[in-house]
């Protein structure tokens, strides 16, 4: 059994109560296909369905082993909208000042989570695994055991964990922590997240571990760091496609004489984007004539814009980089171009090959596989003719920075040295970006999913825990 917040499907219930399913991506759905063991998935269906509608919903989704949790409209802004988004994201990425907390909305969270527990015990075989992921189901293992403890449990945690001294400011900091014990299994990308939550069970709970696992209520509940990696047929198939290439054309001719600095981002302030902004005017100061031949070119996919921070932040994106383009652009040339929208598998794929640069620069990322999908792109297909590889340029807050030992690695917050970062990559010798990028290529090749979701379920099969990668 899978559970997550949400199922790999949209659905949408039309007025006159018409059902319509549209399968939705993710890097959660990428890393589990091809798995070889047959699951069922369990979350919510992505809206509020009316009671009329849910036996016929949930009989069409039971084809394709989907099971859904039918959440209110109240339940969603409690525990999605106020506790997900404005206390564990912002918190675990480190955004103590955005941090807001209500006790009526943790009640949610504790409703929603003890309900995908229940539902997960209602349907679970005896003695199955059950692999629940992420920030949103932190209290389902412990709920989850108390009712069928044959279950073996594991949990995966997809965003960092944050050092002790800010994971103690949550208030339900206790019920957090016990809530995961609950499991066999807890998994992180990287030892630092697992450090971390280990020290946070001995300042919060006074429970001692052991490197790979901690004794809590008779049982050794292992702790791994297993990063997850990128669907590597996936992009092998896209890089093939008719379109790609077509794509791949159309970007040469559009950039043609000009270096192309990448960013593709989610719109989220954990992202980093107004600190790349700032770099790219400052590598744009220090040599003006630049502006003629680098373009930064953004991609920001939309979200969240139903919250007032992220509509200021998208706002504040748009400014500066109109800003920066009245300061250097002239007629006809734009060195900062935002789309905010999201593109097509084809043209993000072109767009990894076609960059010069890929820019990745958050403040706080679980792994990121933006920087991993660019490695696979860049080094997977024919160099493009007349052009040096490309260079990946990373945040080293980003969990992807412990696995790609050959990035150029930056402190997003220090806009002097982003920009001489930016100029070292630029100028980066053709042998030396080769010989960065099969390092990388390497680890991304050894990543690659499903053998993420294999090793963790495999783990998750044996009777004693056992410790994840150690990188
Ligand atoms: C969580 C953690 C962790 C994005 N825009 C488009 C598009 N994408 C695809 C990318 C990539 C994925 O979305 C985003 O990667 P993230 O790594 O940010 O993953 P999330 O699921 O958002 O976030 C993160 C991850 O979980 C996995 O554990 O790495 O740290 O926050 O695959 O390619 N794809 C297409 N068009 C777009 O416009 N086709």
């Amino acid at each position: 059994m899978i559970a997550s917040n949400r199922l790999p499907v949209q659905v949408t219930v039309s007025d006159a109560g018409a059902i319509d399913l549209t399968p939705s991506a993710g890097g959660l759905v990428n890393a589990l296909r091809g798995v070889a063991t047959p699951f069922t998935w369990v979350g919510w269906p992505g809206a509020v369905v009316p009671a009329a509608a849910q036996a016929e919903l949930a009989d069409r989704l039971a084809a394709d082993r989907l099971e859904p949790v039918f959440l209110e409209q109240a339940d969603e802004a409690g525990f999605y909208g106020r506790i997900c988004n404005d206390t564990i994201w912002p918190l675990f990425h480190d955004f103590v000042g955005r941090m807001s907390f209500t006790d009526a909305a943790w009640e949610r969270y504790v409703d929603v989570n003890r309900r995908f527990a229940e539902q997960l015990a209602a349907r679970s075989a005896h003695g199955a695994r059950v692999w629940v992921h992420d920030f949103h189901l932190m209290l389902v293992p412990a709920a989850l055991r108390e009712l069928r403890p044959d279950l073996s449990i594991g949990f995966f945690l997809h965003i960092p964990f944050p050092s002790t001294e800010i994971f103690q400011l949550l208030p339900s900091r206790e019920e957090v922590l016990l809530g995961l014990l609950g499991a066999d299994q807890v998994g992180f990308h990287t030892s630092e997240y697992a450090r971390h939550f280990r020290s946070s069970c001995l300042d919060v709970l006074g429970i001692d571990s052991g490197p790979d696992g901690i004794g809590h209520g008779g049982r050794v509940v292992g702790i791994g760091a297993d990063p997850i990696g990128i669907d590597v047929a996936h992009f092998q198939d896209v890089l093939g496609r008719p379109e790609t290439a077509a794509m791949v054309d159309e970007l040469a001719a559009r950039y043609r004489g000009q270096r192309l600095v990448l960013g593709v981002e989610r719109l989220d302030y954990s992202k980093g984007v107004p600190q790349k902004l700032r770099a790219f005017e400052r590598f744009l100061e220090d040599d003006p004539a630049r502006a003629e031949t680098t373009t930064l070119l953004q991609v920001l996919v939309p979200s969240r814009l139903e919250s007032a921070d992220y509509r200021e932040l998208r706002a504040e994106i748009e400014q500066e980089s109109a800003r920066i383009n009245g300061r250097f652009g002239r007629p006809g040339r734009t060195p900062v171009e935002c789309l905010h929208r999201s593109v097509s598998p084809a043209e993000l794929v072109a767009l990894y090959r076609r960059a010069d640069v890929m820019a990745v620069t958050p403040l706080r990322d679980g792994m990121n596989l933006v920087a991993q999908e660019f490695v696979l792109c860049q080094t997977a297909a024919p160099k493009l003719p007349g052009r040096a590889r490309g260079v990946l340029l990373l945040s080293e807050f980003a969990g992807a920075a412990q696995v790609l030992p050959g990035a150029l690695l930056v402190n997003p917050w220090d806009t002097a040295d982003l920009a001489a970062r930016l100029v070292e990559a630029l100028e980066l010798a053709p042998a030396e970006r080769c010989r960065r990028l099969a390092l990388m290529s390497g680890a991304v090749r050894r990543l690659a999913a499903p053998r993420w979701a294999e090793g963790c379920l495999d783990r998750l099969a044996q009777p004693e825990p056992v410790a994840g990668t150690r990188l």
